[in-house]
């Protein structure tokens, strides 16, 4: 009986043919058409794809349909399928006896992922890899089936197509809800271990709502904040940068000064990186590509897109890497952590999130006090206190203002968004 792999490699031989015969009916075909990227691809959805993605890739036609044919056509066609079939069993006979799949069942990382191909980390090798098309995302509650820092088993041939055959187990998942299913989350990184919050100094000045927000999306999904404040060569005094990240000492963060430009702090930070997989999150601006630059020279450069495989190079912004520290780990700078940070909250849950303040809710006069007015909270009459900083009440009151009453207005305000 064959193994479970083997019979899998079977499979995808027969995808192999497959494509094969559509090439060579492609062939005969006359100009071909323009081919718009359908806007369903572009989805969440379109990374969940099967192989036939990888014919959309390498920009072969799917079968089409094929209302009136000139005469003899149906019959070229047949003896078409009929000869690469023949071959194909010749093929495979021969890949029988000589050449055996040149990786097996190997466990990876995946670095990077787009319409239904995804880049696989081996050690030291890289893999393209084809998605099996019998993985499936739905019953999981999340719209796509594999993401950047997923660890994969995967298998290559001996002409160097892989294929992702299982995902195994998450430890973590950063995700956001789905903007075309709102029910679903869509996971942007897997297996993360904590989030890099970095804010600078000056230009853009210190925003302490942003970066609130930055830390609830963290704790959210589980992850250990390590809060950044970079440019401090801009700040006339390191004693006010210090000022400004209290509160987070006293929550227990983890905290960081740093310059990119004289390379203050960076060690540290590159000992804080190291061996773990960092979600970076921070508003343009603040420094986080240079950073990494200065953690290890060309980090970024390499951030050529597997897309690049179609020549079409667009959806770049949505890409998502996951970039390989020299010194052991990963990084990985995503764009929209912060939008989806507070997503779903709903305004009575946002104390959670603000410890320091919670502490002093039971004093409220009121019971349903949202801690925003004046009258009889307990909360507003400690702001200034010990322990209980200025800042960090007027982001929970921000935050607070922007969230809505409940879930539901939420979702249907995100369906209003999705159908726009
Ligand atoms: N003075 C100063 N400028 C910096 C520092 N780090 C970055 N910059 C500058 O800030 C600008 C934005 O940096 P960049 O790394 O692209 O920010 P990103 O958008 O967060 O990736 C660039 O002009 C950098 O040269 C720093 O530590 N000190
Ligand atoms: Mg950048
Ligand atoms: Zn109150």
């Amino acid at each position: 009986m064959p193994s479970r792999t083997e019979k899998q490699w079977q499979h995808h031989e027969t995808n192999k043919a497959m494509r094969k015969v559509r090439k060579q009916i492609k062939r005969n075909r006359k100009a071909k058409r323009t081919r718009t990227k359908d806007w369903r691809s572009l989805s969440p959805l379109g990374v969940s794809g099967n192989l036939g993605d990888l014919d959309d890739v390498f920009g072969y036609d799917c079968a089409e349909s094929e209302p009136v044919m000139p005469r003899g056509e149906r019959e070229r066609r047949q003896a078409l399928v009929q000869s690469a079939l023949a071959s194909l069993r010749e093929e495979k006979d021969e890949a029988h006896t000589s050449e055996p799949p040149r990786l097996a069942g190997v466990q990876g990382t995946v670095t990077q992922v787009s319409s239904g191909l995804c880049r696989v980390q081996v050690d030291d090798q890289e893999l393209v890899c084809g998605i099996r098309g019998s993985l499936s995302a739905e019953d999981t509650g999340y719209t796509n089936v594999i993401a950047v820092g997923d660890e994969v088993i995967a298998s290559e041939d001996s002409a160097g197509r892989g294929i992702v055959e299982t995902v195994l187990p998450r430890r973590s998942v950063l995700a956001r809800p789905d903007v075309f299913y709102g029910h679903l989350q869509q996971v942007i990184v897997a297996n993360a271990d904590q989030v890099l919050v970095v804010a600078s100094w000056r230009d853009p000045p210190l925003w302490p709502e942003l970066l609130d927000r930055y830390l609830i999306a963290a704790e959210r999904c589980g992850l250990a904040p390590i809060v950044c404040i970079n440019k401090t060569d801009l700040a006339e005094d390191i004693s006010a940068c210090q000022e400004a990240l209290r509160p987070y000492l006293n929550l227990g963060h983890r905290t960081l000064f740093t310059s990119a430009l004289t390379g203050n702090g960076v060690d540290r930070l590159r000992e804080m990186l190291h061996g773990q997989t960092t979600v970076l999150a921070g508003m343009s601006g603040v420094g986080k590509s240079s950073l990494l630059n200065a953690v290890q020279p060309g980090l970024q450069l390499r951030t050529a897109q597997v897309s690049d495989y179609s020549h079409s190079g667009r959806h770049t912004t949505a890409q998502v890497n996951l970039l390989r520290l020299e010194i052991g780990g990963y990084v990985v700078d995503t764009p929209g952590i912060r939008e989806f940070g507070v997503a779903g909250l709903r305004r009575r849950d946002l104390i959670d999130f603000y410890p320091e303040l919670a502490a002093m809710e039971g004093q409220c006069r009121f019971k349903d006090c949202s801690h925003t007015q004046v009258r009889g909270c307990a909360v507003r009459a400690a702001v200034g206190q010990d322990g209980v900083f200025e800042t960090r009440y007027r982001s929970y009151q921000q935050i607070y203002e922007s969230l809505l009453e409940s879930q539901a207005q939420e979702r249907a305000q995100a369906q209003e968004r999705a159908w726009r």
